[in-house]
């Protein structure tokens, strides 16, 4: 039984390495999205797993016994978006290890704008010893825009700070200590509460552009912190980056924290980068670590073979 990694952007090896010394026996073949396999179908057709991340779109088109895709990311967009997906599973990432991250990077940058981190810093530049009003965590409201895996656990530890918490995703749901609002009808209400925006969303046809001038508009204007905040760890495909500066130059935010953008890696000439109420990180809310990860697939594919379901499956149709 052959395994294939099929990555860009990221070293193969890595994944590989660990994949062989937890299934000794088989044998697992790498490419980066450079070279690839030319001329070489015989070892291609005994590929049965496929373990991607941005793969090239041809890839996945040679391997004839392909039975299951494992999505190296907990986001699919880079699969489902591909010219010809072969008619098989698609398994996406659930791990603590990765959660655990992402719980991190959540906490991090709510605490960042709540606790005024951009206008101490200017202060700290001007030399500048000025106390600000700060707000109690019970009068802030987080809005968490995705309430899977990633925005109900980030949900869980910002309320164990003591965040008001309110929640959107697109079927309905009743979580603890939330106000939960759900589809287009309960966007509105939703913003309007919101003070620090969490985007948490996969990247759809309908979550494509959702985070832009018109919904930044809805938020709740007279909140503790002086203007909404917006923080996307999502995909960038669902921000309007040119929205995010028109809505903070005119007031409609005041700050944002972004992981994800339209294009990545963001470029140069971006005039998010200048923007001191603006954190950049260079989509590593989670990272995917292999030592992590290789284990969980391991397992995946042993369960498999034993007959048991996948786990983790995508609905391919919903589009996550
Ligand atoms: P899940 O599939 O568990 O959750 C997705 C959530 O989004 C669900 O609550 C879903 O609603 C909601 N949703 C989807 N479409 C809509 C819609 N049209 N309107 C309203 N809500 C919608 O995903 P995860 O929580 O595991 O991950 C979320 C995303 O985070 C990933 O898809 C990926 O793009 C991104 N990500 C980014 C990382 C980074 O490093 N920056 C790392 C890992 C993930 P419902 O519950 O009703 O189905
Ligand atoms: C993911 C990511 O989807 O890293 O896991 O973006």
């Amino acid at each position: 039984v052959t395994l294939l990694v099929a990555v860009s952007g990221w070293e193969p090896e890595a994944w590989a390495k660990r994949l062989r010394r937890l299934m000794p026996g088989r044998t697992v073949l790498t490419t980066d999205g450079q070279g690839l396999f030319e001329g070489d179908d015989a070892a291609l057709a005994e590929v049965r797993y496929a373990l991607v991340w941005k793969p090239r779109p041809e890839v996945l088109e040679r391997l004839p016994q392909l039975e299951v895709i494992f999505s190296l990311g907990a986001g699919v967009d880079h699969i489902l978006g591909l010219p010809q997906l072969p008619d098989v599973p698609v398994v996406r990432i659930v791990d603590p290890d990765l959660t655990g991250r992402m719980v991190e990077y959540v906490v991090w940058q709510v605490l960042h704008h709540h606790r005024r981190g951009p206008e101490y810093a200017r202060q700290q530049s001007e030399r500048q010893w000025r106390e600000r009003r700060q707000p109690a965590a019970h009068e802030v409201t987080i809005g968490i825009m995705g309430l899977g895996v990633l925005g109900q656990a980030a949900a869980v530890a910002l309320g164990r700070l003591g965040f008001r918490l309110a929640g959107w995703s697109r079927s309905e749901k009743q979580l603890p200590d939330m106000a939960c609002f759900h589809g287009t009808e309960g966007l509105a209400p939703f913003l309007g509460q919101t003070d620090i925006l969490v985007a948490l969303l996969p990247l759809t046809p309908e979550t494509s552009g959702i985070l832009n001038y018109k919904l930044f508009a809805q938020m709740k204007r007279e909140g503790p912190l002086g203007g909404p905040v917006v923080i996307n760890a999502g995909r960038g495909g669902s921000q309007v980056e040119a929205d995010i500066v028109a809505a903070l130059e005119d007031g409609k935010l005041k700050g944002a924290s972004l992981d994800v953008f339209e294009t990545e890696p963001l470029p140069p000439d971006s005039p998010l980068w200048s923007r001191p109420e603006v954190v950049i990180t260079p989509h590593n809310a989670a990272v995917s670590d292999p030592e992590a990860l290789t284990r969980q697939i391991a397992g995946q594919i042993a369960a498999y073979e034993r007959g048991a379901p996948l786990k983790n499956l995508v609905d391919t149709a919903r589009g996550y």
